[in-house]
């Protein structure tokens, strides 16, 4: 029975000694293998149980149980160690160099669009108008025969239309928005209605999709005077008081009279340039006074009520007050020319 005891004794004193000097994770495990595994140190002392009588079995038993428990205690307890050892050493590693210049975040910018959309809202608001929407897809109806527009009318080739496979259209203006204001409220109305059109057309003042803004006044006694001093308010406080303005006479089939407003080039100060096609000129609005046959589609009272509507270029706008001269670079999305604006 001494022998056992003192072999496990010393199994016990060497194993802790050998665990004390480990240094790694991998030679750890291997030392338990070799004093605790299958036929580890312990296992074949243990071997010797058998030769002992009955009474000192259970006592060499405990014994064993005792230094077991001990050694994987001290195994347990190196690993942890070296593990936190490890992680604290791969973490000194890795630390960050708060000194380092970071990378540099950009920062967004409002498209020159939607600023010139916000500028005009914001000024019409201040005129009373509130503003509205209309889908991106019309009618036929909507789109022309409730202008006064009507099939085969010449008018329709003003406006090169992209028609879908159902025979609806990609509205061309936002003059149908007119229509869904008028057939939903009754006079005095006085909206404006911001948003894409679509037309099958692209050139350096032309793009297929392009922005416009309506407006529409319909109450008693609103005359032209009213229309042309909303305009030049408006202008005035888009461009300057130096602005070129000039108010042409025109046709649209839904409004009559009708005004064309262009001003003047940008680029060649009226002087004429390929920009506004040497006229010296770039029109930005269409308007006029409601047409009586439009008051007729949405039932109202053309006796009682008078009003005007107009439909402004956004694209242009933007292209004269940022001094842009090629509508195309506003979709490009070229993030160097976005970040001028
Ligand atoms: C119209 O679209 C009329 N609905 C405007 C209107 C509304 C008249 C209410 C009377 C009453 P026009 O096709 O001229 O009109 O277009 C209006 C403005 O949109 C033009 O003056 C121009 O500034 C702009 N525009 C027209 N086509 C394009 C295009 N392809 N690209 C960019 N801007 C365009």
């Amino acid at each position: 029975m001494s022998s056992i005891n003192d072999q496990l004794a010393q199994l016990q004193t060497d194993s802790l000694a050998k665990i004390e000097q480990v240094t790694t994770l991998l030679i750890l495990e291997d030392i338990k293998t070799q004093i605790l595994g299958k036929t580890g140190a312990l296992t074949e002392i243990l071997k010797g149980l058998k030769d002992l009588p009955n009474s000192e079995k259970p006592i060499i038993g405990q014994l064993a149980n005792t230094v077991k428990t001990t050694l994987t205690t001290a195994i347990d307890s190196k690993r942890s160690y070296l593990e936190e050892e490890a992680l604290a050493s791969q973490l000194a590693q890795t630390t960050i160099d708060i000194t380092l210049p970071g990378i540099a975040i950009t920062i967004g910018k409002t498209h020159p669009i939607t600023q010139t959309i916000d500028h005009i809202v914001s000024l019409c608001k201040q005129l009373g108008f509130s503003v509205a929407q209309g889908p991106d897809i019309e009618t036929e109806y909507t789109n022309f025969e409730a202008l006064n527009v009507p099939k085969n009318h010449p008018a329709r080739d003003m406006q090169d239309t992209f028609y879908m496979k159902n025979g609806n259209v990609l509205r061309t203006h936002t003059s149908p928005a007119q229509i869904h204001a008028m057939t939903a409220q009754k006079p005095p109305i006085k909206i404006i209605v911001p948003g894409k059109v679509y037309r099958c057309d692209a050139d350096v003042t032309h793009s297929p999709m392009f922005h416009q803004i309506e407006g529409l006044y319909v109450d008693k006694n609103v005359t032209f005077a009213h229309l042309k001093g909303t305009l030049e308010w408006l202008l005035k406080e888009l461009f300057g008081k130096n602005q070129k303005v000039r108010f042409r006479p025109s046709y649209f089939p839904f409004t009559e009279p009708s005004t064309e407003v262009d001003v003047a080039c940008f680029k060649c100060n009226g002087d004429g340039c390929s920009l506004c096609k040497k006229t010296g000129w770039l029109e930005i609005l269409g308007a006029g006074m409601v047409n009586k046959n439009v008051f007729r589609h949405v039932d109202y009272d053309a006796e009682q009520f008078t009003g005007f509507a107009f439909g402004l270029g956004v694209d242009r706008i933007a292209m004269l007050k940022f001094g842009i001269s090629d509508i195309r670079l506003l979709y490009e999305n070229d993030i160097r020319f976005l970040k001028q604006f």
